[in-house]
């Protein structure tokens, strides 16, 4: 049997070992990058200063594949990202038979249009929308399917090549392609099948152009997935596989890569399920996204990594609190969920089509639930701060620097009578003298379904 002292000493050194691990969480934890909702299939477009991060959405309760919808995120400098919500779903096409089924899209600008292609699985086909403005509203201009070639129609991905002329690629297990035409949303010429299907090649493909080189990054093995990749001359192959991007780790199982270059460096996304393994040792299809800094060798080859960091990348640029900021701006948070809400009916603005008091806004805070915001450029100073917050039971933000337990900035008390869709602003003043650049955390104290709580700024 362990005697007293033994166990003791075991006792102090899991404490120790458990504090040590919380308090690295609060400075660096950052994967994965969204934390409120299980995403999917990261599709990153990058659009003048920000990077649109369409994903895939794993239903909460999802057992395997339970997918309604498409969500969008977007970040400024790639550690803070805000969460738009729901930017499309199956019913945005009359032709789709079912409700699950929103497999991995992705978006592309052309002519100042965004188009997103979008792929329902079991041979319904590939389905194409389009709209004005990165944030949607996305509608079906074509009424049908763009793609309906074979079972295997699944994760479309497309280039524009630097003479103009768009290509189509998409499927599993082989790849197949196709020319866009200008509109881009129809296509000339034959579905070839890609005789080069590379090495590892399972699904989800993703295409770019570097410095005269084509890539082509896909999931790679099965399973577990990891980010492999082949290179070609030419956007029509042959391709040639070059290794992993991301090594496959048993803990990888599903991936799915999406690559962008934004503020002179480049990025790999893909997705992973070590948020669920931290609720459960059970397998369900409910993923987050994942990403990190991707390096290139000299010849134009990618450098490999054996997983996603837990630090995430660099900051790239510092958040402006002086503006308003949504509070499902984060770089990471506890304990959290969002809403979607519609507050009048009556608020329809006509010319836009869409309705002027929709909002999304944190839910579910609780007593030491927390968001943390990187790299706040506070400048010379500020007075005060205002939040806009619906009271349920009530409870209090404690906004304070550098960490969960760091110097208190400010502090706002919402009382507790419970006024469900009635939003208030409430201002205080700053009780520290903050200046230059600092990480914010909110911490949520009180009981139990505090408050909703939409946006916050500093004066
Ligand atoms: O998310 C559903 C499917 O799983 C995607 O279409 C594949 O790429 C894989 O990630």
């Amino acid at each position: 049997m362990m005697s007293k002292k033994i166990f003791m000493i075991s006792f102090i050194v899991m404490m120790t070992m458990t504090m040590n691990y919380s308090s690295n969480a609060q400075t660096v934890q950052q994967r994965p990058i969204f934390q409120t909702k299980y995403t999917a299939d990261p599709a990153p477009l990058v659009h003048n200063d920000t990077v649109f991060v369409y994903t895939g959405h794993d239903e909460d309760d999802a057992m395997g594949f339970k997918m309604y919808d498409w969500l969008l995120y977007y970040s400024t400098d790639m550690v803070n990202w805000t969460e738009y919500g729901v930017v499309a779903t199956l019913d945005n096409f009359d032709w789709v038979p079912q409700r699950n089924g929103a497999w991995a899209a992705q978006a592309v600008e052309r002519n100042g249009k965004f188009y997103l292609y979008c792929p329902v699985p079991g041979g319904v086909g590939i389905g194409v929308l389009v709209t004005d403005s990165p944030y949607g509203p996305f509608k079906d201009p074509v009424g049908g399917p763009l793609i309906q070639n074979s079972p295997h129609d699944i994760d479309p991905t497309v280039l524009i090549d630097d003479d103009g002329q768009a290509y189509m690629y998409w499927g599993n297990p082989k790849v197949y392609y196709v020319k866009l035409n200008k509109d881009m949303i129809s296509y000339s010429g034959e579905i070839v099948q890609e005789p080069t299907t590379p090495d590892n090649y399972q699904e989800g493909p993703w295409v770019w152009k570097r410095n005269e080189h084509y890539y082509l990054a896909y999931a790679s093995t099965c399973c577990p997935e990891g980010i492999g990749y082949a290179m070609s001359d030419s956007p029509t192959g042959p391709w040639e596989y070059k290794g992993m991007i991301v090594d496959a780790l048993e803990k990888t199982r599903g991936n799915h890569p999406g690559i962008i270059e934004f503020k002179g460096k480049s990025y790999v996304f893909g997705h992973s399920y070590d948020q669920l393994k931290q609720t459960t040792t059970k397998f369900y299809e409910r993923r987050s996204v994942d990403m990190d800094e991707m390096v290139y060798n000299p010849d134009g080859t990618i450098q490999n990594r054996d997983y996603w960091s837990v630090e995430g990348p660099d900051q790239v640029g510092t958040l402006n609190p002086f503006n308003r900021v949504e509070a499902e701006t984060m770089a990471w948070s506890e304990g959290l969920k969002t809403r979607f809400e519609t507050e009048w009916e009556g608020d329809f603005d006509w010319a836009r089509g869409e309705r002027i008091a929709d909002r999304l806004f944190l839910t579910d805070i609780n007593h030491g639930d927390f968001t943390k915001v990187r790299g706040v450029d506070f400048a010379d100073g500020a007075e005060s701060v205002e939040v806009s917050v619906s009271p349920i039971y009530g409870g209090m933000i404690e906004i304070r620097a550098d960490k969960k337990d760091g110097p208190l900035i400010a502090k706002v008390e919402i009382n507790g009578e419970r006024q469900e869709g009635i939003w208030s602003t409430l201002s205080v003043p700053v009780s520290t003298n903050i200046k230059g650049v600092h990480d914010v955390y909110f911490v949520f104290r009180g009981e139990k379904d505090l408050f909703y709580f939409d946006w916050w700024k500093f004066n």
